[in-house]
């Protein structure tokens, strides 16, 4: 029997490959266990259960025997480990064999089933061992220095051994702020089939407290679609991808983003495949290169680092706190309500379409838990839950590495923290704001600002010792103490009053 999991989407999965589809059954499960380790947005299960029914589908016109347990069907054990000792019985089989897991808590379950044999995930460029490897030993561990190695693996954007356009990286051409006035291609929509309906009513019916807006409901939920959602974005967003990718506007969810990583994370696009169609757009004169090479490096290089940094890390990984954060994760994560107009677009945007742009996770809401000392574990377990693409070998060395600094530096060389300025500059977030984000001290002023102070205060010696951050200590203790106490005296008051 072949296990298939809920982000294992793919028609190459190793599992697959390693079976035969006239002798073996496939077995997919919608697990209570696996819909509720964290409570997940509404239309992240919507989308999981309903690209696994159309994958069933797929399979099952290819030609595979497929078992699909439904979440209510009658006698579903709720985890997976019950459903595949259960079909075992139903079917007379004896051996089980899947490809490893996105996550450690389940590989750890599943190296416990004695009849089970685990195939590695080769749906990415860098094996996890190799990458262990390559990182072991070495004194900083850059991501610009894997991209590089990437690159050349794939010879994505190479001209011979030199990187096309001459620069590895054009970043630096990627930060400009977006005008409302601008046109934005929106993400094609799909309306829901009857499978997607079923699958909304199940989540409805079941998991009414969750966090989420569950409607309207316009993912891809098919290979197909996702393609057609991808060729979209390359046509219509992508040219302006680069420019724009810092960039926020209050109502534009989207902007010039691809919103493929639900589809790239279950399995449903390959990684190489889009970063091919996107070198063919720029070689062919219709996108712009820094778009280009920004979207390549995302993917080989983002995305494949910080899996590598998770599997590298695990288990531990998800427990770091090197800045010792101790403070609660405040309500108005899940409902918005809060006077900080650039947190409650965020969070009302996360709530509504289970998406917010990178920029948005790491500078507003990841920035203000970082500048606020909030634990990073319960950050890390709202990440996990709020977005449609959230698996925790993505998200965690996101969260705690990227964003929060918890491991002490090993994935980011600085923290990366901002006042308002920042947020200001790359949006239109603060002209509907209750607070003044001009203003540095008093009632008015942006908490931004505020705890901007308070964290370097606060982390004096550790960041005296970061080269990157050592000017804005230098900054601090040039301050007059009374305008040292008086801002640690506002940012403390700010703080007393989160909830
Ligand atoms: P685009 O901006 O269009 O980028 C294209 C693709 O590049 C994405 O689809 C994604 O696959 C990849 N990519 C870009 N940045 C990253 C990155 N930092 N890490 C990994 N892949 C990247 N991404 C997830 O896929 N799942 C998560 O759970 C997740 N959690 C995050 C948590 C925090 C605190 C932060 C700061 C970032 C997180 N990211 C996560 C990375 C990034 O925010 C999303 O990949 C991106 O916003 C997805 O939207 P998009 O498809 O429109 O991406
Ligand atoms: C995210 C998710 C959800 C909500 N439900 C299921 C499920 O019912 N059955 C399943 O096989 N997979 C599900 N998934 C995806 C798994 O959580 C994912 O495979 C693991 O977290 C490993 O990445
Ligand atoms: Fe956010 Fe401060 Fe701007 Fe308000 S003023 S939107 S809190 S950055």
């Amino acid at each position: 029997m072949i296990l298939v999991l809920g982000d294992q989407l793919t028609p190459g999965l190793s599992a697959l490959r390693a079976g035969d589809r006239a002798r073996d059954r496939v077995l997919m499960a919608e697990v209570l266990a696996e819909a509720s380790y964290v409570p997940h947005h509404k239309k992240k299960i919507a989308f999981v259960f309903s690209a696994m029914r159309h994958f069933a589908e797929e399979l099952r016109r290819e030609g595979w025997q497929v078992d699909y347990v439904k979440l209510d069907d009658p006698g579903n054990s709720g985890s997976l480990g019950g459903e595949v000792r259960r079909a075992l019985a139903r079917k007379g089989l004896t051996r089980v064999v899947a490809t490893e897991p996105g996550e450690w808590r389940l590989l750890e379950e599943m190296r416990g089933w004695s009849d089970t044999e685990l195939l590695p995930d080769d749906r990415f460029l860098a094996d996890r061992h190799g990458f262990a490897e390559w990182a072991e030993g070495r004194k900083g561990l850059r991501m610009e220095h894997f991209y590089r190695l990437m690159r050349r693996k794939t010879a994505l954007l190479m001209e011979g051994d030199q990187p096309a356009g001459g620069r590895w990286n054009f970043d630096a051409e990627n930060r400009s702020k977006a005008d409302p006035d601008l046109l934005m291609p929106r993400p094609p929509r799909f309306p829901p089939d009857a499978i997607t309906r079923e699958v909304l009513d199940l989540v409805a019916a079941r998991f009414p407290g969750n966090f989420g807006t569950l409607e309207p409901f316009w993912f891809a939920v098919t290979r197909a679609d996702a393609e057609a959602a991808f060729d979209h974005f390359v046509r219509h967003a992508l040219p302006q991808f680069g420019t724009y990718q810092d960039a926020m506007l209050e109502g534009q969810a989207f902007l010039y983003h691809a919103v493929i990583s639900p589809y790239l994370n279950a399995g449903l696009l390959d990684p190489l495949d889009l970063c091919r169609k996107v070198e063919a757009a720029w070689r062919a004169g219709a996108v712009p290169i820094n778009s280009a090479e920004g979207f390549i490096r995302q993917v080989i290089g983002w995305r494949e680092f910080v899996r590598g940094i998770y599997w590298w890390q695990m288990p531990g990984y998800d427990r770091v706190n090197a800045l010792e954060a101790q403070r609660a994760l405040p309500a108005f994560y899940w409902t918005g309500e809060t006077r900080m107009n650039c947190l409650r677009a965020c969070v009302e945007q996360t709530r509504d379409e289970a998406y917010a742009h990178h920029i948005q996770r790491l500078m507003v809401t990841g920035n203000f838990a970082l500048l606020a000392g909030i634990d990073p574990h319960q950050l890390h377990e709202w990440y996990l839950s709020v977005y449609a693409d959230a698996y925790e070998w993505v998200e965690l060395p996101n969260t705690v590495g990227m964003s929060q600094f918890a491991d002490g530096g090993l994935l980011a060389s600085k923290p990366y923290v901002a006042s308002g300025a920042y947020i200001d500059r790359m949006s239109d977030y603060c002209r509907g704001c209750a607070y003044d984000v001009k203003a540095k001290a008093g009632p008015k002023a942006c908490p931004f600002n505020l705890l901007y102070w308070d964290f370097i205060a606060r982390h004096r010696d550790r960041l005296a010792r970061n080269p990157r951050m050592a000017q804005m200590v230098r900054t601090w203790d040039r301050f007059a103490p009374e305008k040292q106490e008086q801002l640690r005296r506002d940012a403390g008051r700010f703080l007393d009053s989160l909830a």
